[in-house]
């Protein structure tokens, strides 16, 4: 099923947990020459795969990277998000031609031209020619899927409250800026499970501290929370601040914890600080040590963690500045023209994630010295994992919430990641429904978009929209930028209709935990392209703004401005449900073909599989609160295997599934 290659001396990363030996065969499918593997696709292959990417569920005419980026502005053009998912499906079958999986392990910069340059080439190049390659076979692309999932591991499970509504923002400043939030949304009856503290709950952005200033007595407001079913999420960026007396960073600094030039000097770059180093994630000792200190907020009752910047960002580094200012130095010499200007004005903007620096400095990994480019889509993987592995150690009983922003095949284990700052636009609505499969395809399963949009200002009608996909979405938060406008739900006048909404939420987490759960169990997606289960559907290979969601849900969210509903296509006879303005249910039956939905602003409509149901249960103030007696199957099936546990064992099997019927 599964068959490994390697050429030369690959990088070992971690990606891949079973044991394979490598074969003596020749790789098949790929024409393998100068760094280079080549794969000729006919008119008709559809390329999936990719995880964080943008552009399409099929990939196909574009040229994308495996390069973690900090990359605020989520547009058509960009190569590369957040994350390296080097996991490509090739399906050509219904037209008889090939179907495989191919996993290229490769923790450096990593080019896939899917038939951009030549229409009917793959090609997928790296720097170097040390790589393994995996070719994964299987029945179906769902089954390719299994395959691949069953050797890279057990994707991360979050613990059972974070599949609640969270609101997040860059920042909540203070503690009455918490319980002010907390109290507008009771105010509202609008369900709530978790409020995170960006960059600003820290003294001057420094890891594992906490203002006491505008967050006195943290421990008690941590349990105050808890006691209103308010779980707090704090940040944890990837860079230490340089600062005498900071106990995190003089104890890095006295043992070597941190990245070093090629002098053997700590590598001093500017973030969110101002002078920071980088940890070295990949050193385990570093790994330990960092982790340890996330029990320092765990001891005080914290149960979840973004990790943030780790691809890493670097806004500047101290020897890219004094660089820039020598060029400046030579621009005065002259009298500026309209090229020199440009050139001029950009010395400092391309100081940022520059690859002067990401070549600059070094690693200490598995008793060997790197260059940080040549590794550098781990480095995320790796804060994710020192902080999963701390959590495992010291409190092996208890799942704790953890999602990142870079990452890499691997660090799906570890946590979930968030698809970082995309903008409050309608077209990001899509975007991230594209991404979700994708992700899932790679192992990422807890996951979802900052809803409403992170860079820009959202709208009533914005944010309404966008709850109608991320209702569906294992992670569940509002978030947005600094400078923006207030995008909480009950920021736009009249929160009702919000409330109907994410109360729908609530009546299906019984149904999207369950889901989820057995996703990761069985090594499965929890959300799929039309494609992958209806395969020879023509008309369903080419649908890219419906998804199936679980085993009986099909959801075809409306992402478009002042539209009064939209065209979905059903696959198959089916019930479709509506969430109707006032909060009741309607269920009908929809038949197979085209139809136009009407669906207002205040409405959601999603479709179950025939014979197949969905167990709903009565809305609940918090993930917690949530009654499973109150369970009704809505759909034409007879039962439904509910997957239930307490929500934070560590040792789930699919033993907790019981069948409930009608
Ligand atoms: O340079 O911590 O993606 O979610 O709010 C921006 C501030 C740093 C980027 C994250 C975003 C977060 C923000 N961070």
């Amino acid at each position: 099923m599964v068959k490994k290659f390697t050429f030369n001396n690959p990088i070992y990363t971690g990606a891949v947990v079973a044991d394979i030996k490598a074969s003596s065969d020749t790789l098949p499918y790929f024409e393998h020459k100068n760094n280079s593997f080549l794969y000729t696709m006919s008119d008709t292959t559809a390329v999936y795969g990719l995880g964080e990417a943008v552009r399409g569920i099929n990939k196909r005419g574009w040229i994308y990277e495996g390069y973690c980026s900090d990359d605020p502005c989520h547009t058509e053009d960009k190569r590369s998000l957040y994350g390296a998912h080097n996991f490509l499906i090739i399906d050509d079958k219904s037209n008889g031609g090939d179907r495989f999986g191919v996993f290229f392990d490769y923790p450096a910069r990593i080019t896939f031209d899917i038939g951009y340059t030549d229409t009917s080439t793959l090609t997928v190049s790296t720097e170097k020619d040390d790589i393994d390659v995996y070719i994964i076979e299987g029945e179906s692309l769902r089954k390719i899927v299994k395959n691949f999932r069953s050797i890279i591991g057990m994707s991360y499970i979050a613990p059972k409250w974070a599949f609640g509504f969270m609101q997040s923002r860059w920042s909540y400043f203070t503690k009455d800026d918490v319980i002010r939030i907390a109290d507008s949304y009771k105010e509202a009856n609008i369900p709530l499970d978790a409020i995170f503290l960006d960059i600003d709950y820290m003294e001057r952005y420094k890891d594992f501290t906490i203002n006491d200033e505008r967050f006195p007595d943290f421990e008690n407001l941590v349990s105050y929370m808890k006691s209103r079913g308010i779980r707090l999420v704090p940040i944890i960026d990837a860079a230490v601040k340089v600062e005498d007396g900071y106990d995190v960073y003089e104890e890095g600094k006295a043992k070597g914890y941190f990245c070093k030039d090629e002098n053997g000097d700590d590598y001093i770059v500017g973030v969110w600080p101002g002078k920071t180093v980088f940890p070295d994630f990949l050193n385990d000792e570093v790994g330990k040590w960092f982790g340890d200190k996330y029990k320092l907020l765990t001891d005080m009752g914290i149960e979840g963690f973004w990790n943030d910047m780790n691809e890493p960002a670097i806004f500047y580094s101290e020897k890219g500045v004094e660089r820039a200012f020598e060029e400046i130095e030579k621009y005065k010499q002259i009298s500026l023209d309209a090229n020199t200007f440009f050139d001029c004005r950009d010395v400092f903007a391309k100081l940022s994630n520059s690859q002067e620096d990401y070549n600059a400095f070094y690693h200490n990994y598995n008793g060997k010295k790197y260059k940080h480019n040549d590794i550098h889509n781990l480095y995320g993987y790796f804060m994710t994992k020192s902080a999963s592995d701390s959590f495992a150690r010291h409190n092996p009983d208890k799942r704790t919430l953890m999602f990142s922003r870079a990452s890499y095949i691997g660090a799906h284990r570890y946590g979930g990641i968030w698809t970082g700052d995309n903008h409050s636009w309608w077209s990001h609505i899509l975007l991230c429904l594209k991404q979700m499969p994708s992700l899932n395809m790679c192992g990422f399963l807890y996951t979802g978009c900052d809803m409403g949009g992170f860079n820009g200002n959202c709208t009533r009608d914005l944010l309404l929209r966008w709850l109608s996909l991320s209702i569906f979405t294992p992670l569940f938060r509002n978030h947005s930028a600094c400078g923006t406008k207030d995008q909480e739900c009950f920021a736009f006048g009249d929160t009702k209709d919000f409330k109907n909404i994410v109360d729908l939420r609530y009546r299906l987490v019984p149904y999207i935990y369950s889901e989820y759960m057995k996703a990761v169990l069985n090594n499965d997606m929890y959300i799929r392209p039309l494609s992958f289960d209806y395969e020879n559907d023509e008309m369903a290979k080419n649908i890219e703004d419906q998804l199936m969601v679980g085993e009986s849900i099909m959801i075809a969210p409306v992402y478009t401005q002042n539209a009064n509903g939209r065209y979905v296509y059903i696959p198959e006879n089916m019930t479709q449900l509506k969430l109707n303005a006032d909060g009741t249910l309607t269920q009908s039956k929809i038949e197979k073909g085209h139809h136009y939905i009407n669906v207002a602003l205040n409405e959601i409509v999603f479709f179950i599989k025939d014979g197949y149901c969905v167990p709903l249960c009565d809305r609940a103030d918090n993930v917690e609160s949530i009654d499973e007696n109150s369970i009704k199957l809505y759909g034409t099936g007879k039962s439904y295997e509910l997957y239930t546990d307490d929500g934070y064992t560590t040792t789930p099997t699919l033993d907790s599934i019981k069948i409930i019927g009608k």
